[in-house]
């Protein structure tokens, strides 16, 4: 691990980092239970467990202080009418933001909190998104073609708190009706 300060390249372009240490990849057999349609994901996931994204990320000590960043890829396509997403997450120390920056693509993020605020951000080339403590996130790809592809920073220690979105789902979902992406309610939210 690197012991100095140190530098980096990020193509504007979205195009991969000059340096990282982990590549994470999230095929569709991770994502059972997420998407609304599960036929259409059983009939996916029987043909082919489509990769969906790719995390490439620099480590750091996982220390209060740190900084983890790094970039994701989300590649475009959907589950039935539901487009390919990240699993999404709420921070293990909830009360640790995050701070999102679109490199390339277009898409939505969803966030929520505990509570029920919901809120969708939209990521467009040049943007930075700012997640709030205590807000879940999740990435939508929404381009039929390109991949979305952004940059994050977030504390080290945060940790990641997955199972909650495994277990509840997110309460807003986006799927494409009428060649649009929109947002609807989703159908199979429960609490607790
Ligand atoms: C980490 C940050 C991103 C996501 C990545 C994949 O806090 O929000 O690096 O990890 O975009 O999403 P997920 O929900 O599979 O971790
Ligand atoms: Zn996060």
């Amino acid at each position: 691990m690197r012991s100095q300060p140190f530098t980096y390249e990020l193509p504007l372009s979205g195009g991969l980092p000059s340096v990282w240490d982990s590549h994470t990849t999230r095929r569709l057999s991770s994502m059972k239970g997420q998407y609304l349609d599960q036929a259409a994901y059983e009939t996916m996931l029987a043909r082919e467990d489509t990769l969906l994204y790719e995390v490439y990320e620099i480590k750091r000590p996982e220390a209060a202080g740190e900084l983890l960043q790094g970039i994701s890829f989300i590649h475009p396509g959907k589950v039935g009418d539901e487009y390919f997403m990240t699993k999404g997450h709420f921070h293990q120390i909830l009360d640790t933001g995050e701070v999102y920056y679109c490199l390339s693509g277009q898409g939505l993020m969803v966030t929520e909190t505990p509570e029920g605020d919901t809120q969708v951000l939209e990521f467009r080339p040049g943007r930075v998104l700012y997640v709030l403590p205590r807000w879940a996130h999740r990435s939508v790809n929404t381009s039929p073609t390109e991949d979305l592809v952004f940059y994050f920073v977030y504390p080290a220690n945060a940790g990641h708190d997955y199972g909650t979105i495994e277990q509840k789902g997110f309460r807003k979902l986006v799927v494409e009706r009428d060649g649009q992406p929109t947002v609807i309610d989703n159908p199979r939210w429960k609490p607790g």
